[in-house]
């Protein structure tokens, strides 16, 4: 999904091939042979895997059109530690080993997003 938002938050033309996930196609295979998942963004015959990294490499190759992290290190860092985060937890959930965020996570969750104070998307257009 957040490479989909990607895409689009910087206007970019692609074409997408849906997957079977209980049976894989030749290129995906071929395209992440490592963990055998979606999503891989097939850009210049290369592939790039896993969506954090997916949407890194979409921000610095599209960079001069609507930033999607901040530019600060900092807050950079915090956005890749709660996406991280999110990963991971959304992968125990779907392994049903984990739960839902603890009303402790989600609120600290909830701050540490708010002290980003992320650029709105009129400011995103703007630069
Ligand atoms: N950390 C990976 C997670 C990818 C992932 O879990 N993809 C799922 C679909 S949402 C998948 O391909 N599942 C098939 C499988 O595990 O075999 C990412 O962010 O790209």
């Amino acid at each position: 999904m957040r490479v989909r938002i990607a895409l689009a938050e910087k206007g970019i033309k692609y074409e997408s091939k849906e997957e079977d996930l209980f049976d894989k196609s030749p290129l995906l295979l071929e395209m992440n042979p490592v963990h055998k998942k979606v999503h891989v963004l097939i850009h210049d015959r290369k592939s790039i895997r896993e969506s954090l990294i997916i949407v890194k490499y979409i921000d610095e190759v599209w960079h001069d059109k609507s930033p999607l992290l901040p530019s600060d290190p900092y807050q950079r860092s915090q956005v890749g530690f709660w996406a991280d985060y999110t990963d991971k937890k959304t992968t125990l959930m779907l392994e049903g080993v984990g739960g839902l965020l603890d009303v402790e996570v989600a609120s600290t969750l909830t701050k540490e997003a708010n002290d980003l104070s992320l650029p709105s998307t009129e400011e995103k257009v703007d630069h």
